[in-house]
């Protein structure tokens, strides 16, 4: 294979140099995000040539050097000599920006559209990559680095070490890239084994058939576990023959389902395809997940409002058809007919617009009509169904059942609201304000059991830090209807002090304080009960929590003091680390809970700004949120007790990972 570099190459290298300028602009940031991001570029190649029908298998590992392995059995990267740029299609791929696009093959129409592009990023921001392509019955490889240019003095982007070399014969096929991420652009190099096998368990439910596995060959992170001994390399294995009726089933799982067969629905129109599984659970929530081309789209858009329109006005249909609504009654709402739903939809479009915040927002308006109009059809079959007419039928009083508790509860809250009784003064009595009149530089401390709120008082820095302490356990907000979560005293003081209001009524323009902090023991009831609180933020006032102002303060565990020095440790490690293993010379105090501080120790250690450490509570994933809050509140007891038993160890490692696991640690001596 030729590699002549020419001068239109040479041009091309340096635009690698670009990348490594500005990784944030091509991979969002440097931190942990921006480290998964480039794992989800080379994966997302790979699932698109399962999506093409060429692949079947995906593999992918974390080596113990900390590079990462992407291997799928398609067709393999394309080998020959490129018609103009006259080096090989391998080089070009992974050295050209923008490269690739697919090569606007109709096969990979419905590509992320973010994606496919990103090979040549994720080259420039590696140590070193290497491409083996298997193809033809020929082993290829190609391997790049970013190394040190003594003569320039800079570092120069994902050069080619030489060029495509063929190594042998095999009867292998596919592609398989690896790269060490270079520790000189990210601020974490390690990725997160629980949010990789957790994303690419979704694709392998989101690809039906695709057989999606990982493996993890690090060494084992020192952990707090007392068993040092290294767990051996398991290999997890992710392939669901019924795709999103599966990943419905598995959503549901820790609940009871009102009907065994999920509804499966699917149509193409105007170049949108759309499938849907929906299954109803006795809880009051509505849980949907949307997807485009693979990508979720937590903040919905035009392919959610037109579910859901559509869904809307078969349902009202269905009620006249059967009597159930008569001419005179006004139509049920949506609201009504999504209690109790549990629903996973994909929408694959051409060129996705995405929007809003987190870019989670599908805006293309030609998907909306495209979505209505394939629901609709495909609904009223499935309930013309003589199969399904009973479900119809309840799942019809269901919603007239809702719309009945709906219409009280807005009665309830009207009433609230006049009789201001959010606003009366015994509520924010246990509230200590701050003097501070900036919401954007106020925080609250929402802070378990009075002793520790009394602490908590009198450390805090008053200009600025407003503390409620919570008396008992508010109530698990999952599985109560609004009325009744507005009934309880913890929460109502909880309102009243963010000054939002909640649910359809929440209005972030009214938040008082711009950090939420939670506060709780680093126990099992301090668990409980932050779930319990980001349950509730979750539920009813979601934009708290995905517009960053809800944080988990972080108490140290331990406090060392030799002579006159104190150090406090906040896990297991780091007191190894402080203690270098030696047993003498220092003495150490356990703290159980807040409650054991003095307020000194308590604004030296968790509340003052430049020392603290909080976690930002962002929800990666809305799925797994859910999932814990079942586990740990809904009425199936054996999960919660399985669960409680798996991490006994309420750690902050793995509390809440599953829920928080976006988290960024804010500060930190
Ligand atoms: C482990 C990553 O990249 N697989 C892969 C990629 C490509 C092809 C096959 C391919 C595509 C075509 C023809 C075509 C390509 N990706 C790109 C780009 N796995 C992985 N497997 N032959 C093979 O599109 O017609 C270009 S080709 F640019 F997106 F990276």
């Amino acid at each position: 294979m030729a590699t002549q570099y020419n001068a239109q190459n040479i041009q091309v290298l340096e635009g690698l140099e670009a990348v490594r300028m500005r990784p944030g602009m091509y991979i969002g940031s440097t931190g942990q995000r921006g480290l998964h991001h480039m794992l989800w570029e080379i994966v997302d190649n790979a699932i698109d040539e399962a999506m093409a029908g060429y692949a079947h298998h995906v593999d992918v590992t974390l080596y113990a050097d900390g590079s990462v392995g992407v291997y799928d059995d398609g067709r393999g990267v394309p080998v020959d000599r490129h018609p103009t740029l006259g080096v090989s299609g391998v080089e070009v791929i992974y050295t050209r920006l923008h490269a690739g696009g697919k090569f606007n093959n109709e096969n990979y129409a419905y590509s992320g559209g973010l994606h496919g592009v990103g090979a040549s990023v994720v080259n420039a921001l590696s140590r070193w990559m290497t491409v083996d392509v298997f193809l033809d019955f020929h082993h290829y490889r190609m391997r790049f680095e970013s190394d040190l240019d003594p003569k320039q003095n800079k570092i120069l982007a994902g050069r080619p070490t030489g060029p495509l070399e063929m190594l042998g014969n095999t009867r292998r096929r596919g592609t398989e890239v690896r790269f060490l991420p270079d520790d000189r652009i990210f601020e974490v190099t390690r990725f997160n084994a629980e949010q990789v096998s957790r994303r690419l368990r979704e694709l392998a439910y989101l690809n039906k058939g695709l057989t999606i596995t990982f493996l993890d060959q690090r060494a084992p992170r020192p952990s707090e576990d007392d068993e040092d001994a290294p767990k051996p390399a398991q290999r997890e294995t992710y392939c669901y023959e019924g795709g999103i009726v599966d990943y419905v089933r598995y959503l549901n799982a820790d609940k009871t389902a009102l009907h065994d067969e999920p509804i499966y629905l699917e149509g193409a129109r105007d170049d949108v395809i759309f499938r849907a599984a929906i299954q109803y659970t006795d809880s009051y929530t509505e849980n949907v997940f949307s997807y485009v081309n693979n990508i979720p789209t937590g903040e919905g858009g035009t392919h959610e409002t037109g579910f859901k329109a559509a869904y809307t006005k078969v349902m009202n249909d269905f009620a006249r058809r059967l009597g159930v609504l008569r001419d005179r009654d006004a139509n049920l709402g949506g609201d009504d007919f999504r209690e109790g739903m549990t629903a996973v939809m994909i929408a694959m479009v051409k060129n996705p617009q995405f929007e809003g915040q987190t870019k989670g927002k599908l805006g293309n308006t030609e998907v909306r009509p495209a979505v209505e109009a394939i629901l609709t059809q495909q609904l009223t079959a499935y309930f013309e169904d003589l199969r399904h007419q009973e479900l119809a039928q309840q799942l019809i009083e269901k919603a007239v059942r809702a719309a009945r508790v709906r219409e009280a509860a807005r009665k309830a809250r009207d009433m609230a609201r006049t009789k201001s009784a959010l606003e009366a003064a015994p509520l924010v009595g246990k509230l200590a304000s701050c003097t501070g009149r900036k919401p954007e530089q106020n925080e609250l401390f929402i802070v378990e059991g009075d002793s520790a709120g009394g602490s908590a008082k009198q450390g805090r820095d008053r200009r600025f830090q407003a503390i409620l302490p919570l008396r008992g356990k508010p109530l698990n907000a999952e599985k109560k209807r609004l009325d009744q979560v507005l009934g309880n005293e913890e929460f109502r003081s909880v309102i009243t002090a963010l000054g939002t209001n909640i649910d359809e009524s929440f209005s972030l323009a009214g938040l008082k304080y711009h950090k939420v902090i939670i506060l709780s023991d680093a126990d099992q009831d301090g668990a409980h009960i932050r779930a319990i609180l980001l349950t509730f933020f979750y539920r009813y006032m979601k934009e708290l929590i995905t517009e960053g102002h809800v944080y988990i303060g972080m108490p140290p565990l331990y406090r060392v003091q030799r002579g006159n020095r104190v150090q406090y440790a906040y896990d297991d490690r780091e007191l190894r680390s402080l203690t270098r293993g030696s047993q003498k010379g220092y003495t150490l105090q356990r703290y159980k809970g807040l409650g054991e501080m003095n307020p000194e120790q308590l604004w030296a250690t968790t509340m003052d700004p430049a020392a603290r450490k909080l976690m930002r509570v962002t929800i990666e994933d809305a799925a797994q949120a859910e999932r814990l809050v079942t586990i740990l509140m809904g009425d199936k007891v054996d999960p919660r007790r399985q669960y409680i038993s798996e991490h006994a160890n309420f750690n902050r490692e793995d509390s809440f990972s599953a829920f928080a696991d976006g988290r960024e640690e804010e500060n930190r001596t």
